[in-house]
C-alpha cells in the first residue's frame, strides 16, 4: 500500500483534484489537499494530504438510494488504474483482522467470543493513504502533520512507513513517539470503543509531526461500525475512568454512530453542500 500512496500522491495536482472529497458531499470520500482545516475556526491545518475510500456500495443498494449519508461509490482516479482493486483487496483483508482483534477484545471484556459482530453488519469502515512533507525539527505549535485527535471507531489499524512521526499521549500528560517497527501494526482504539467498554479500554490520544527530513506515508484504516450503531456501554467498568482528553461525544440519549460521524466529518473535512 505505501507504493500504491507514493504512485497516487506523486500524481499530478489535477489528477488528485478529479477525485477532491469536496465533491462527494456526505460521502466523504476522495483527496484532501495539504493544508487542509475542515470547517472548524479553531482547528489548525494539517500538512499532511490525504485520499480514503469508504465500502465501496453499488447505487441500487437500499441505503444508497435512501440516500443515508456515509453510503455510496468510492471516487478513483482514472490516471491509475490500479488503485482500485489494490485498496478493496487491502480493505477486504483488513476487515478480516479488524474482526478478529474485536473478538479477542470481547473474551478480554468476559464477553462471548461473537458479542461485536452484529454491529458491523453494513460496517462504514474508513481506508486512508496518507503523505507527510518533512518539516522542520523545531516546529511543532501551528503547522502539524496531523492535530492532536483520539480516533472516532472501535479501533484503528494503522501501517506507518520507517520514517517515524506518530507520538502517543501518555495518561503522565508527556508526549512520546512511537517508533516504527518493520511488518507490525499499530492499534489505536477510538471513542466508540471508550464508550462501549465505559472507559475500560480508553482511546488514545496521537499527533504527527515528521521531524526526519523525508516523506512520510502510512495507511490506517479505522474499524466503524454500521450507521444505525449505539454508543451505549457493553460492560460496566467499576474502576475510576481514565481522565478525558477531549469531551468528543455528546452526551445524548439516542445518538447513533453515524449521526456523529456525519457531525465529526463536517468539521474536520468539509460541510456536505458547501464548498469549504
Ligand atoms: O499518519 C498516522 O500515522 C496517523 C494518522 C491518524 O492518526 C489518522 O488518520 O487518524
Ligand atoms: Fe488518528
Amino acid at each position: 500500500m505505501f507504493a500504491a500512496a507514493r504512485t497516487f500522491f506523486d500524481l499530478p495536482l489535477e489528477k488528485k483534484e478529479e477525485v477532491s472529497l469536496k465533491s462527494s458531499g456526505n460521502r466523504f470520500r476522495g483527496y484532501l489537499p495539504s493544508f487542509h482545516k475542515g470547517d472548524d475556526p479553531n482547528l489548525k491545518e494539517n500538512l499532511q494530504e490525504a485520499y480514503q475510500i469508504h465500502t465501496e456500495l453499488p447505487p441500487d443498494d437500499p441505503d444508497v438510494l435512501a440516500g443515508l449519508p456515509l453510503h455510496g461509490p468510492n471516487p478513483f482516479p482514472s490516471a491509475m488504474p490500479d488503485l482500485k482493486p489494490r485498496m478493496l483487496a487491502y480493505q477486504g483483508k483488513l476487515a478480516q483482522l479488524g474482526q478478529g482483534l474485536l473478538r479477542l477484545m470481547a473474551i478480554g471484556l468476559g464477553l462471548p467470543e461473537t458479542h461485536f459482530e452484529s454491529y458491523f453488519r453494513k460496517p462504514m469502515p474508513m481506508l486512508r493513504l496518507l503523505h507527510y512533507p518533512p518539516q522542520k525539527p523545531d516546529e511543532s505549535g501551528d503547522h502539524i502533520g496531523t492535530r492532536a485527535h483520539t480516533d472516532t471507531g472501535a479501533l484503528t489499524i494503522l501501517a506507518q512507513d520507517d520514517t517515524g512521526g506518530l507520538e502517543i499521549l501518555l495518561k503522565s500528560g508527556e508526549w512520546v513517539t512511537a517508533p516504527p517497527v518493520k511488518g507490525a501494526y499499530i492499534v489505536n482504539l477510538g471513542e466508540l470503543m471508550k464508550a462501549w467498554t465505559d472507559g475500560i479500554f480508553t482511546a488514545t490520544p496521537h499527533r504527527v509531526i515528521n521531524r526526519y527530513g523525508q516523506e512520510r506515508y502510512s495507511v490506517p484504516y479505522f474499524v466503524n461500525p454500521s450507521y444505525h450503531t449505539s454508543f451505549a456501554p457493553h460492560v460496566k467498568n467499576t474502576r475510576p475512568r481514565p481522565p478525558r482528553f477531549k469531551a468528543l461525544i455528546p452526551n445524548e440519549k439516542g445518538l447513533l454512530y453515524g449521526e456523529w460521524l456525519v457531525d465529526v466529518y463536517s468539521r474536520i473535512y468539509h460541510k456536505p453542500g458547501t464548498a469549504a
